[in-house]
């Protein structure tokens, strides 16, 4: 996602504010376009919530940027990129990460973000509107995103790669319609690794319907799949509600059951924010809802699984 495009040239999720367009050269907030007058959008529905911040500008909001602010992680991931396995995500040339490499710098200044007039800039560039839309902190809104996934048909090859097929559990977001990895936003405090099975549990196995004992019991159960994870993405996401001052960043770790004898057993059902849930084939042709086929590419490779 270096450069957006899920969150420029459309009009913003559940309203009716027209994004100012933004071509692909005018995204970089170095270019300059004194003519660039995008809409302020703030989504009333978020406005007071206890996971959102206030407007900026009102009096005892001293929020720290790029800190652990109380509870709050204002820091980004935005500027790091991952290496999984040794494998970064362009190929055929071997660039020195993290270094000075030659004359080409690629070090990354970690979890900075520019700050104008006291607010936050989104870190890829323009979106065509400022405020926070439907994101409730100015700056990063973190999320976490698990892909559980398992083999199809105890390893069916798929003809034209001659590669076993994955399949991961996909929900389908109530919101947007589109289909998606069950993820979810961090609450102030909670570390990832709890956020991770409880928006799967969440989603994908409507834990919200359970008693409080079966949910306890549901999560133990699932605690030894979700020990045993593979990180493959953090960083920014490009999300449809990303704005100029809020955005999206996630932590996307892969949980796979390689037998099917752990979560490939579970009965799926959708909860919480999913309308849908199901087991779905790993492919280059799956539209999915913001990064997430990024996300999937990486798993799919990781596992030597058609793509
Ligand atoms: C995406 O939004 C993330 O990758 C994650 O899947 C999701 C989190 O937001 P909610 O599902 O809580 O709306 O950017
Ligand atoms: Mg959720
Ligand atoms: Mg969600």
């Amino acid at each position: 996602p270096s450069i957006h495009t899920k969150c420029r040239n459309s009009s913003y999720p559940r309203s009716s504010v027209q994004r100012f367009p933004v071509p692909d050269e005018k995204v970089s907030w170095c270019a300059s376009w004194p003519d660039y007058k995008p809409v302020s959008y703030t989504s009333p529905d978020i406005l007071d919530k206890p996971f959102a911040d206030p407007e900026i500008g009102v009096r005892n909001f001293e929020p720290k940027w790029h800190h652990l602010d109380g509870e709050v992680d204002r820091r980004s991931h935005v500027g790091t990129y991952p290496i999984q396995n040794g494998i970064p995500l362009v190929r055929n040339f071997e660039p020195k990460w993290h270094h000075l490499d030659g004359e080409v710098d690629r070090r990354s200044h970690v979890g900075t973000y520019p700050i104008q007039n006291g607010i936050p800039l989104n870190p890829v560039g323009r979106t065509g509107v400022k405020g926070r839309g439907l994101l409730g902190r100015w700056g990063p809104n973190h999320a976490a995103d698990p892909i559980v996934t398992r083999w199809k048909d105890g390893k069916a090859i798929q003809m034209d790669t001659q590669r076993p097929i994955l399949q991961f559990v996909a929900i389908q977001r109530r919101d947007s319609e589109e289909w998606a990895i069950p993820g979810g936003m961090i609450d102030p405090g909670e570390k990832v690794t709890a956020t991770l099975p409880r928006e799967f549990a969440e989603e994908a196995l409507n834990s919200e319907s359970l008693t409080e004992k079966q949910q306890v019991e549901l999560l133990a159960m699932l605690k030894d799949l979700f020990s045993k994870g593979l990180e493959v993405y953090h960083g920014y996401v490009d999300d449809p509600r990303n704005t100029d001052n809020a955005w999206m960043e996630t932590v996307a770790y892969n949980f796979h059951d390689e037998d099917g004898t752990s979560v490939g057993r579970l009965s799926l059902q959708a909860g919480s924010d999913a309308r849908s849930v199901q087991w779905m084939d790993l492919s280059s042709h799956l539209a999915l809802y913001a990064s997430h086929s990024c996300f999937l590419e990486t798993v799919a490779r990781m596992h030597g699984a058609h793509w």
